[in-house]
């Protein structure tokens, strides 16, 4: 594999470009993204991550999609934060069922000062089984992300969602700047960033362009990019939301690995509901990485065996922790 510098990223998508791209004739873009994707990438590997909802529900935002909002009805009951030991317990058995990087979720607005050591002890408890870790906490200070990154925390997740003319229609809690400001101290305190969005929340192409240009024209490209396929939970005031077509989906996927050729592009959440056959298009497409085990946060995802069965027809292969370490 020819290792291309990463002066060759752009960052000056202009949002028509991207629609431009969007257009092409299916056939055109997915053979345009798989190209870019085997300069960089072993096509054959996907990266696993385990997820792990360590603070469940009662959350103070509104996000039109979450059924973990306290404000929607939709079962999801609210605890605390789990003990350090339930977690790293949680975290060693999925070492040992084959997991490389452990992420973990909170569903809070934003991390409190009051909860930052049981965090940092999470971290390091994670780490030292010799896990990759991630997490997401809502937003960050400056002085809270600079303790995560030393406790040993190697990414954090906080997703833009849609593109900023949309966002007002999903979110009234926080601002698409509150997210930036977020981003930009994790990155000050040297921590990889995951940052993608959601499709299907009724927003249309411009849209999605838009968000992908939005990640895109970043000062860095997020290390990792998670294109989420809205779970639609009932009592969520997106539930029933006309479904995206999913070849709308597998090109959204190629327009983001076109745009962010080095990044890993996550086929994140909805894969439960998603056909073998989508699935196999969004991996030529460019995805090379997805959450496993039976649960995302709160909602399900397929179990080891439908996972296993799907990598063994398309020949794909765990990718190893080393390859997705730089
Ligand atoms: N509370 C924190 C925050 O929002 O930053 C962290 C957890 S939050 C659940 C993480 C991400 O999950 C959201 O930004 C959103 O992109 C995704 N997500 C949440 N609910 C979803 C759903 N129903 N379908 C698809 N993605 C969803
Ligand atoms: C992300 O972009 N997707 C994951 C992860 N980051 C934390 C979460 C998906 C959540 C789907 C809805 C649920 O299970 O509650
Ligand atoms: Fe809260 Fe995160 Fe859900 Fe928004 S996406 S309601 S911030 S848990």
């Amino acid at each position: 594999m020819d290792k291309l510098s990463d002066q060759d990223l752009r960052h000056d998508w202009p949002v028509a470009e991207v629609e431009a791209l969007f257009a092409l004739p299916f056939n055109d873009l997915i053979f345009r993204a798989q190209g870019v994707h085997r300069q960089r990438f072993d096509a054959n590997e996907v990266q696993m991550s385990t997820l792990l909802s360590i603070k469940t529900g009662g959350c103070a935002e509104d996000c039109a999609y979450c059924p973990q909002a306290a404000q929607y009805q939709t079962g999801v009951e609210a605890d605390k934060l789990m003990q350090v030991e339930k977690v790293v317990g949680a975290a060693k058995a999925a070492k040992d069922g084959g997991a490389s990087r452990y992420c973990m979720g909170a569903a809070w607005r934003e991390l409190k000062d009051r909860d930052v050591e049981a965090i940092c002890d999470i971290v390091k408890g994670v780490k030292d089984l010799g896990l990759e870790t991630c997490m997401t906490l809502g937003m960050l200070t400056e002085k809270q992300a600079d303790a995560l990154a030393a406790a040993g925390l190697d990414y954090y997740n906080h997703n833009i969602d849609t593109s900023p003319e949309y966002y007002g229609e999903i979110i009234s809690t926080r601002t698409m700047q509150d997210r930036f400001d977020t981003l930009q101290h994790v990155r000050d305190a040297g921590m990889k960033v995951c940052c993608g969005g959601i499709v299907g929340l009724g927003e249309g192409r411009r849209d999605r362009a838009a968000m992908l240009a939005t990640l895109a024209n970043m000062a860095e490209h997020p290390e990792s990019v998670p294109i989420n396929m809205l779970v639609q939970v009932e009592g969520t005031p997106l539930h029933g939301t006309d479904r995206l077509d999913p070849l709308e989906f597998v090109r959204t996927i190629a327009v983001a690995r076109i745009l962010m050729p080095a990044s890993m592009v996550r086929l994140s959440a909805g894969r439960e509901t998603m056909s073998d056959e989508l699935q196999a298009l969004a991996f030529l497409a460019g995805a090379n990485s997805i959450f496993c085990g039976p649960k995302l946060l709160t909602t399900a995802n397929p179990a080891q065996p439908r996972d296993e069965a799907l990598f063994d027809k398309l020949g794909l292969k765990p990718m190893p922790v080393q390859r997705h370490h730089a």
